[in-house]
């Protein structure tokens, strides 16, 4: 069931002036912004500063509201107002209207009413009752696309009158419109119909007039008249699809557009010339230290199963029996049919590792991300985001509609004065607690504190930082023992250290209760396979049984490190991502290519993934690596950095 909406009008007078009014149809969660939207208009009209402003909510039920699609638009230029008004002249008798020269007549002498001027179009007698207001088409607005933020600008001349000419030209009994706007600085005008569709002729008048109106041409039963000036003045209607401004008459031609496929061959052809065209490279043998391509064995530094649990016995015996047992798909989303014992027993599971109350799985890391943000930023709210986060927070920000706030990489003090800039009512803080291209951490006591301070919701990516940071390789949190609060969502993956594939958040029950009921990719995601969940809720069993995992993978990251010092390569890491930041894209490419001629494999990583100019070596350490492969990683990368240097610099 849709929900109910709200009518949102306001008018704003100066010394019982009229000086400008707009209206709204709005959602409940939306009012508030579109409020404030309004109100910036009403303060900053160029009639004059308000000193009464009236706002009028009323509550529509969802049900009552008429949705009516735009009219279609053409453009008329005319060579003076005189030639405009007998153009329009001209469309009205072209509707079989006898009297169109007198009608255009009396639009002409029009000027001071709030609204318009019903009449009938034979007789042309005046059929509202109150003769200097006339009648007001209210109660309408234009549909907006969920990502369109809501705007203070000032009045949009056409888009408004396309919204009240599609009510009125769909209103009982009226067989057409014409309008010549009041303002004195806008001359286009335009008789609407439903056969005519909206026709914009510009000039109507002379710039600097203050003439205009408007004038409903009405056929049918005086007893009918009622039910006309109801529909206009009451139903509520929401209009679709209205099309972009045109342009004027006069405007030269836009350039002939090519087909659709060459925007993608150009795009194709740039990416190959920028050394930045990928394609999938296809492995033959399961993620572990030493893999199989094309035959041959490889060393693997780039694979995010930190801790070699993916192709580990017991993690497949738990899926292969979550298989037998409940089969390969869940059929179903989590709040549909979707859920199975096995989706709670991960999500207790995970809550305990991360010591919150309650936990949510996803399909995906990317999907909770995605998901998550959104559900926490309505529009209205600001997102502070770090410049570094991973693209599922990016594109998770965008997708809010919200103000987005990209303050610099871990930098606290630039977090604080952008908050304070904003001084937003609602929001959110957003990081990676590991950036997954740097392998630093956040400054989580910062973070928190910037938010606690300015009251809003906190949230680390724990993506790269589950299985991997901290003592048990419980996360971030435990680097920092002192803290005395938590940020409200602990994101985090199933499809790294955890050897299997999902994403999940840690928090209270309530935002648990929360999220479920709010956040689109858990509601309209089909639920992750209960092969995936058991995969998982064995790997935090085994992290747990054997915490020498954790501990030889953090020994492995300080060894790796120490050997690299020791070729004079500079590395630095908080996780067991190490960056080794080369600069340009063909050198960073060059350096991968002369590693993978030793059959090592590393991620080069390039613009997009990070910043242009800073394309770098990604190197992922592994638990089970032995002292032998990182020492042989260690010879070979100083082998491709000199060369790297000799080639490109
Ligand atoms: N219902 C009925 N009449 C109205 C309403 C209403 N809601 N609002 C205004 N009027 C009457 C009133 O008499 C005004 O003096 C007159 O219409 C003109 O109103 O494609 O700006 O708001 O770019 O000044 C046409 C756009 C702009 C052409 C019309 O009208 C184009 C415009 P204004
Ligand atoms: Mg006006």
């Amino acid at each position: 069931m849709p929900s109910d909406l709200f009518s949102l009008k306001m008018r704003a007078a100066a010394d019982g002036r009229h000086i400008s009014g707009a209206e709204k149809i709005v959602a409940p969660e939306d009012l508030a912004v579109h409020m404030r939207c309004l109100l910036e208009r009403a303060l900053h009209h160029a009639n004059g500063e308000p000193d009464f402003i009236n706002f009028k909510l009323e509550r529509l039920s969802a049900g009552s509201i008429l949705h009516l699609d735009a009219l279609p638009v053409r453009s008329l230029a005319a060579d003076t107002p005189e030639d405009g008004l007998a153009r329009m002249r001209d469309l009205l008798a072209s509707l079989g209207i006898a009297r169109a020269g007198e009608i255009v007549g009396l639009l002409r002498g029009l000027r001071g009413m709030r609204g318009a001027a019903l009449l009938d179009a034979d007789t042309l007698e005046r059929l509202d009752s109150d003769p200097s207001r006339g009648v007001r088409a209210t109660v309408m607005d234009a549909a907006r696309s969920p990502s369109e933020t809501p705007s203070s600008a000032a009045k949009n001349h056409y888009a408004e009158a396309m919204v009240l000419a599609a009510k009125v030209a769909n209103a009982p009994g009226i067989v057409a419109e014409l309008c010549i706007s009041d303002d004195p600085d806008y001359v286009t005008g335009y008789i609407a119909s439903k056969s005519l569709g909206y026709v914009r002729i510009a000039p109507l008048k002379q710039l600097g007039s203050p003439a205009g109106g408007r004038i409903f041409l009405y056929r049918g039963t005086r007893a009918d008249v009622a039910r006309t000036i109801d529909f206009l003045e009451k139903r509520p209607v929401v209009v679709h699809g209205i099309p972009p401004r045109p342009q004027d008459a006069s405007a030269p031609q836009a350039e002939p557009v090519p087909p659709p496929s060459e925007a993608i061959r150009h795009t194709l052809r740039e990416l190959r010339e920028r050394s930045l065209f990928r394609t999938e490279e296809v492995f033959e043998s399961p993620p572990a230290p030493h893999v199989r391509q094309h035959g041959r064995e490889i060393l693997m530094f780039a694979s995010n199963d930190y801790l070699d649990l993916a192709n580990d016995p017991r993690m497949k015996e738990a899926a292969a029996a979550a298989v037998l047992r409940y089969g390969t798909g869940t059929g179903g989303s989590r709040l549909t049919t979707g859920t199975l014992p096995v989706h709670r027993e991960l999500e207790r599971a995970l809550a305990d590792f991360k010591g919150t109350e309650d936990a949510v799985v996803f399909a995906t890391g990317f999907a909770a991300n995605s998901g998550v943000v959104p559900a926490l930023c309505p529009r209205g709210s600001v997102v502070f985001s770090d410049e570094l986060n991973h693209a599922s927070i990016i594109d998770g920000c965008r997708l809010s509609g919200a103000k987005i706030v990209v303050y610099r990489h871990n930098d606290m003090a630039d977090l604080e004065r952008k908050i304070a800039a904003e001084s937003p009512r609602r929001g959110l803080v957003v990081s990676d607690a590991v950036f997954s291209m740097d392998g630093d951490v956040a400054d989580l006591p910062g973070l928190l504190e910037c938010a606690r301070k300015h009251r809003l919701f906190s949230m680390i990516d724990e993506a790269h930082a589950t299985g991997v940071v901290g003592p048990g390789g419980h996360g971030v949190l435990s680097l920092f023992p002192a803290l005395k609060s938590r940020p409200d969502v602990i994101m985090g993956t199933l499809s790294k250290a955890l050897g299997s594939e999902g994403g999940f958040v840690c928090v209270s029950h309530e935002m648990a209760e929360y999220l479920r009921n709010r956040t689109r990719s858990y509601i309209f995601s089909t639920a992750p396979s209960p092969a995936s969940m058991a995969a998982a809720l064995e790997a935090i069993r085994i992290i747990g049984a054997e915490p020498g995992r954790v501990e030889r993978l953090q020994a492995n990251v300080a060894f790796f490190l120490n050997e690299l010092h020791d070729r004079g390569i500079d590395a630095k890491t908080q996780s067991a991502i190490v960056p080794i930041v080369i600069g340009d894209s063909d050198a960073a490419l060059a350096a991968a290519a002369s590693l993978r001629r030793e059959n090592i494999v590393v991620s080069p990583i390039r613009y997009p993934s990070v910043p242009e100019g800073t394309a770098r070596l990604r190197l992922t350490v592994m638990a089970t690596h032995s002292e032998d492969d990182l020492r042989r990683c260690a010879d070979a990368l100083a082998r491709a950095l000199g060369q790297a240097v000799r080639t490109h610099f």
